[in-house]
């Protein structure tokens, strides 16, 4: 049994939270995670308030069992999801893309558990004294909005930080990443890219398919010069932003290449015209499965490569 303080602190059997993927965690998958005994996450992403609460109550039709939803804090409708997650009594909600603080205390007052997705320390010590309960380091390695740490750099550094339990994403999808995680210090682990292919997931069959071809250098991340690096699988959208991008295009015009990018791929499977985020790790990922049994092998797999590490030490 993998069990750490994670797992009390959250009601949750196993320390496996479902990456808040922007346009495809919603409740079908969110709800399957959580009923395999980690966290569904429903991502808000830019969605409205609508969306957000009929998403809900959809999950809760599905499972009692706690999950999360993800508050993208670039999102035009930031404010308005922020006051769903409170009306509906959400028991976590992670946040990405952004300084959550100035929703920290009407959540934290609420009783809602905040776990704030951070690329560097200094958010992270930010978010810590301002009571969030745990907080997900996020390496570079990950898909969507990127940070420019190292997972295996940036989880030891935060563990340091903090007094509150770390959970580490960005490019772990077995249970030698999840051992690696534990390694390092975190109490948990956050995998987006390898729930892409989940039965439960409702992202387009080209998406699913792209992921399963890829392999280790099949991702890029474009848009450092805009201030928002973003990491997807390449594609004649990234090629046609890249160039973009080196031509010295202004950001403004950049921004509005990306705007309905995540859509297309996401929901219309448009490979011309789509942004397939994905992590590095996507290389890993060859088997479509159910949730259940992503979350068991993430677990099993670790029990057993943290089971035999003491062989190493004479
Ligand atoms: O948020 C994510 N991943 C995402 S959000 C997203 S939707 C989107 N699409 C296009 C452009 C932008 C967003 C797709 N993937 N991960 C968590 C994360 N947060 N990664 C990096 C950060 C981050 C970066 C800077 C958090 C805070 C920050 O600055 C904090 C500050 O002080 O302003």
């Amino acid at each position: 049994m993998l069990k750490t303080p994670l797992c009390e602190l959250l009601g949750i059997e196993k320390p496996v939270f479902q990456g808040g993927m922007a346009w495809i965690a919603d409740a079908s998958l969110a709800s399957a995670v959580s009923e395999a005994g980690g966290l569904g996450i429903i991502a808000a992403m830019n969605a409205d308030a609508n969306w957000l609460r009929d998403q809900i109550h959809e999950l809760r039709t599905k499972t009692d069992k706690p999950f999360g939803v993800n508050v993208m804090l670039m999102s035009p409708f930031a404010d308005e999801v922020a006051q769903v997650v409170i009306d509906e009594r959400v028991p976590v909600v992670v946040t990405g893309a952004g300084n959550p603080a100035k929703y920290m205390k009407a959540w934290n007052e609420a009783g809602i558990k905040v776990i704030p997705v951070v690329a560097s320390v200094a958010l992270a010590r930010l978010v810590a004294r301002r009571g969030a309960t745990a907080v997900v380091a996020e390496g570079t390695e990950s898909g969507g909005h990127i940070g420019e740490t190292s997972t295996m750099a940036l989880v030891p550094q935060v563990v340091d930080a903090v007094d509150i339990p770390v959970v580490a994403a960005g490019g772990i999808a077995d249970g030698r990443g999840v051992a690696a995680a534990f390694m390092l210090g975190a109490a948990g682990v956050q995998v987006g890219t390898r729930f892409l292919v989940a039965n439960e997931c409702t992202v387009s069959e080209q998406y699913k398919e792209m992921v399963l071809k890829a392999n280790d250098t099949s991702t890029r991340a474009t848009g450092r010069s805009t201030g928002h690096p973003v990491r997807a699988l390449k594609s004649p959208f990234t090629n046609a932003y890249a160039k973009s991008e080196a031509a010295g295009v202004s950001v403004e015009e950049l921004g509005a290449m990306g705007t309905g990018a995540l859509r297309k791929a996401a929901k219309d499977g448009n490979y011309e015209e789509g942004s397939f985020l994905c992590g590095q790790i996507a290389g890993m990922v060859s088997e479509r499965q159910s949730a259940r049994e992503i979350v068991d092998d993430l677990v099993d797999g670790a029990e057993r490569v943290l089971k035999g590490a003491s062989a190493w030490v004479a």
